[in-house]
């Protein structure tokens, strides 16, 4: 069966064509993994992709996301049940004081549309959880985010804790946000920044193979 078309229904955010065609292809006993690569994660990087040159906006990446999640929806059981493995696992939250989330959704929404297994921890993350992701959930990724320069601070903070909780080198540290830069990375050592959802996609990928 030609996936495409579902990959198609993801980049014009047409969620009802989305859960339709998958259906179809699950009674059609095509395998859940083949459905996710070439459906979901061929259609979310093609809307990054899009995201990136400014040829779509917030809005439209939103809508692509909920078809993609529309679809999942209806995968995840079927992944769970068959052991199929994600790409890689990252625990994401908004620092510590910072309330923002918009920002940071839109890069969990990618990454789980690149076949990552997102927990996603929510905004005004304190430093305890993101050590708990790492050693409870084998978290390999931490992805933080701010949106303001005073809970900047927040993440060098949660790179220091994670230091002290003897995980650090157990765990990729990629950092973004809106006043968030790469020297600023570089100077509280994280271990990448990405300037926006499509990027910290290509960073994860980056971080996870070196
Ligand atoms: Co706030 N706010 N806000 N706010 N707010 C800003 C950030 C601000 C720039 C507005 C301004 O003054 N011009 C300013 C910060 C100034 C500064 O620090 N220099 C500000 C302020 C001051 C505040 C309050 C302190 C206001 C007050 O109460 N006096 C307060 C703080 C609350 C708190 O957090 N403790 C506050 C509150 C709020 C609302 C609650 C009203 C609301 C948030 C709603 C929500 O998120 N659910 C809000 C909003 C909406 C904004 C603006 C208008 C928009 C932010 C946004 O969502 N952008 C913002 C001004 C602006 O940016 N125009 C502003 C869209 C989003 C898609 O972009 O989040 O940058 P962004 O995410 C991008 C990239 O940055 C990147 O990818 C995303 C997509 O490409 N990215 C990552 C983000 N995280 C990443 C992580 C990664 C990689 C990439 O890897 C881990």
């Amino acid at each position: 069966m030609d996936l495409k078309e579902l990959a198609e229904a993801i980049i014009s955010g047409n969620r009802d064509k989305a859960r339709a065609l998958t259906e179809q292809a699950l009674a059609a006993k095509v395998d859940p993994g083949k459905i996710i690569n070439e459906g979901l994660i061929a259609g979310m990087s093609v809307v990054g992709a899009k995201f990136k040159a400014n040829e779509f906006y917030v809005p439209e990446v939103l809508i692509a996301a909920r078809a993609m999640h529309a679809s999942l929806d209806l995968l995840r059981p079927l992944i769970a049940e068959r052991g199929i493995e994600p790409v890689g696992r990252v625990a994401i939250g908004t620092v510590k004081g910072d309330l923002h989330d918009i920002g940071k959704n839109l890069v969990a929404m990618m990454l789980e549309g690149a076949g990552y297994e997102v927990n996603d921890l929510g905004v005004d993350v304190k430093p305890e959880v993101f050590i708990e992701a790492v050693k409870d959930k084998k978290a390999q990724v931490i992805a933080l985010s701010a949106l303001l320069t005073t809970t900047m601070p927040a993440m060098a903070d949660t790179i220091k804790a994670l230091e002290q909780a003897g995980v650090r080198n157990k765990v990729k540290v990629m950092i973004g946000g809106a006043p968030v830069t790469q020297s600023y990375a570089d100077e509280i050592k994280a271990d990448g920044y990405a300037p926006d959802a499509a990027s910290a996609v290509d960073k994860a990928k980056e971080l996870l193979a070196a």
